[in-house]
């Protein structure tokens, strides 16, 4: 039975030798099974409207994604081992020591934008990334593909796509924030994430909204102290993070 056959869903594959030498130091770097030969890519996406949320990024609007893409590939894991029994499939999601956006566009998925971001052609880069490391060798083409390079992120994000000072990672700063950084916040209107360089992207115009239910169902079109914060992708941070950020508005 072929691969497509078996797993019923849209993947690509990027052959393990070619990130071999970029793993993210990773706790989970262990896990890589020995021999690894191939990584099997897929992306989800979640988008659920076309207005963005009131006051926080796409991704912050929805459930954490971390559970839901993690039983999506165990799925797809039962499936693989009971065709490839003497085989082994370790599933990954963001806290991977894959560089997931390289992996993704080698396998096929879409293309490297200028802002990292990982660019399908159906979903724009609205996509989380997860995927399979496998023992398994999978023939792939590989062949790594940019954007169009127009620049539009880059004159639209505030820290110059500078990734040490991006926007959503001082969002997650548990420590006391400067008043620069405090000032950014407020004026990008985002307490979670920012999605700044990815709202000005050309590439992500008039693309599909997801269809996958745990988004939809999940959605919230803007953060209230309120409500609780179970399940939700600022979780991990403590409520404490997401609620200093909101103050700030
Ligand atoms: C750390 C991290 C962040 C940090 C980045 C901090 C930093 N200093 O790098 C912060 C908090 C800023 C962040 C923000 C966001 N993130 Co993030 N993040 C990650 C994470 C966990 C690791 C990325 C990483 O460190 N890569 C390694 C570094 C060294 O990569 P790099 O800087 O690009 O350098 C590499 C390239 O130069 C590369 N390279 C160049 N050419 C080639 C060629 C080949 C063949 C290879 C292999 C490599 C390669 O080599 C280097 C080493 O790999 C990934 C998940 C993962 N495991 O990949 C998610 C991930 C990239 N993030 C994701 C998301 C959704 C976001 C946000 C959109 C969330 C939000 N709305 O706020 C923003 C977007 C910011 C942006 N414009 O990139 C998604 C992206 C999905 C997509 N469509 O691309 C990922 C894939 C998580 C997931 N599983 O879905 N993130
Ligand atoms: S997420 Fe925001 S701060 Fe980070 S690179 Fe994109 S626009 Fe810049
Ligand atoms: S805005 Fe332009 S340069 Fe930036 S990622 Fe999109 S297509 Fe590439």
């Amino acid at each position: 039975m072929m691969l497509n056959e078996i797993l019923n869903t849209d993947f690509g594959v990027c052959e393990y030798r070619l990130i071999e030498n970029n793993l993210i130091n990773c706790r989970k770097k262990a896990e890589i099974p020995e021999n690894a030969k191939s990584v099997i890519v897929f992306a989800f996406p979640y988008k659920v409207k076309n207005e963005k949320p009131a006051n926080m990024s796409r991704y912050a609007a929805v459930a954490d994604y971390h559970p839901v893409v993690e039983n999506k590939l165990k799925e797809y894991v039962r499936l693989l081992n009971k065709y490839y029994p003497d085989n082994k499939f370790v599933p990954f999601v963001d806290n991977s020591p894959v560089p997931e956006v390289y992996a993704a566009a080698a396998a096929g998925l879409g293309v490297v934008g200028k802002n990292g971001l990982l660019i399908t052609e159906k979903y724009g880069s609205f996509v989380f990334i997860g995927e399979i490391v496998t023992d398994l060798y999978i023939p792939a083409e590989n062949k790594i593909k940019e954007c169009i390079n127009c620049g539009a992120c880059l004159k639209a994000c505030p820290v110059g796509l500078n990734k040490e000072k991006c926007l959503s990672a001082v969002t997650q700063k548990k420590r006391e924030l400067t008043q620069k950084e405090q000032r950014l916040i407020k004026e990008n209107g985002s307490v979670w994430g920012c999605d700044i360089c990815a709202e000005a992207c050309p590439m992500n115009k008039n693309k599909e909204l997801t269809n996958i239910t745990e988004f939809i169902n999940t959605y919230r079109s803007s953060y209230s102290p309120d409500e609780s914060p179970e399940n939700r992708p600022y979780l991990w941070r403590g409520k404490a993070v997401i609620d200093r950020n909101n103050e700030l508005m």
